[in-house]
């Protein structure tokens, strides 16, 4: 299990690095909001779930499209802007999705997956389905108005939904306790009716069995479940860099959380030819992505008005309602 959680964390944070290194050349035509420090937290909750469970996340989603199984190659083309990428090169890097293994989408709009997320949910409970949705979300999305209105349904109709906040301290450039009135999202999240609890979102390991633990209560019918899971971004909110001299936070309190880095900490854990064999395979991964990217072609212009829209009525008729 380890092996496999290594493997997961390594080659998020290598790609992402890679994206880094890449993004001074302006071959990624897209914004990108890293994830580096924040890997653990998609990685130990996608571990537990079915090739058929859903997940539905934000602008910062690279690594849970990834960790749920999402196509590297198809990453990075699409970052690039190509024909290649996830979403043909319309959507950039906020946008990636690959619903063939369940990633359905994230979002540059703070918030509205979470929305999705239940409606999926709500969907397959009319179905009968015992699949269940995970939506990833930021502390800042616990502001909007759709969180409130979407914990209260999910309650209300007891979803299959498990809510996980990747709580990283920090909206762009603001604090947590400079922004809510409550910053315990757990306490707001109980309001609601649902049990939520508090993890340390660098720890891989216990942050896997947590999530074990609360699908199977999903599939059992229990009703929404909420994991908060307190984590850091090590980078700048957007771009590939720092930010320590914007002010809004200290490089000593970012080098606090090298030391939980869930990637050296599971390395730590293994024995030397493991790592070194889920090491090289995951460099050879990454450098066939950037090829892959860079070899494609862009969208041909007469693409411009395709897959904005779609007026498939089946796909409603398809829901039974
Ligand atoms: C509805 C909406 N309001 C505001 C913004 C601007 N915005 C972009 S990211 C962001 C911060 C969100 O913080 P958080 O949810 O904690 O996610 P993080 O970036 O920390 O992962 C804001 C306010 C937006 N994209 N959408
Ligand atoms: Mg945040």
């Amino acid at each position: 299990m380890h092996a496999g959680l290594y493997r997961s964390l390594y080659r998020i944070r290598r790609v992402e690095e890679e994206i880094a290194r890449v993004y001074a050349t302006d071959k990624i035509k897209s914004p990108v909001h890293l994830s580096i420090g924040q890997e653990a937290v998609s990685v130990g909750v996608c571990d537990v779930l079915r090739p058929d469970d859903v997940v539905f996340g934000t602008y910062r989603g690279h690594a849970m499209y990834l960790a749920k199984g999402g196509d590297m190659s198809a990453m990075v083309a699409e970052l690039y802007g190509k024909v290649t990428g996830c979403t043909r090169g319309k959507g950039g890097s906020m946008h990636l999705i690959d619903t063939e293994c369940g990633v359905m989408g994230t979002s540059a709009v703070v918030g509205t997956t979470i929305a999705n997320a239940a409606g999926y949910a709500y969907a397959l409970k009319v179905r009968r389905s015992d699949a269940v949705v995970v939506c990833f979300f930021g502390d800042g999305a616990t502001e909007e108005g759709v969180f409130a209105e979407t914990l209260n349904f999910a309650v209300l109709k007891k979803l299959p939904v498990l809510f996980v906040c990747e709580n990283n301290g920090y909206a762009i450039h603001t604090a947590q306790s400079k922004r809510q009135g409550l910053p315990d999202i757990c306490a707001r999240a109980r309001a609601y009716g649902m049990p939520a609890e508090r993890l340390d979102g660098n720890d891989v390991l216990t942050l896997r069995d947590k999530a074990a633990d609360l699908v199977a209560q999903l599939r059992a019918g229990a009703g929404p479940q909420f994991l908060e899971a307190t984590t850091y971004r090590w980078r700048e909110h957007v771009g590939p860099g720092q930010d320590f001299k914007l002010g809004y936070r200290s490089q000593a309190e970012c080098e606090r959380w090298y030391e939980s880095d869930p990637v050296r900490v599971l390395a730590a854990q293994l024995p030397a030819d493991v790592r070194t064999k889920i090491e090289a395979a995951a460099e050879r991964e990454v450098a066939a992505a950037f090829e892959f990217a860079e070899s494609s072609p862009f969208p041909h212009p007469s693409e411009l008005m395709t897959d904005i829209f779609t007026e498939d009525s089946n796909e409603f008729a398809a829901c039974g309602r």
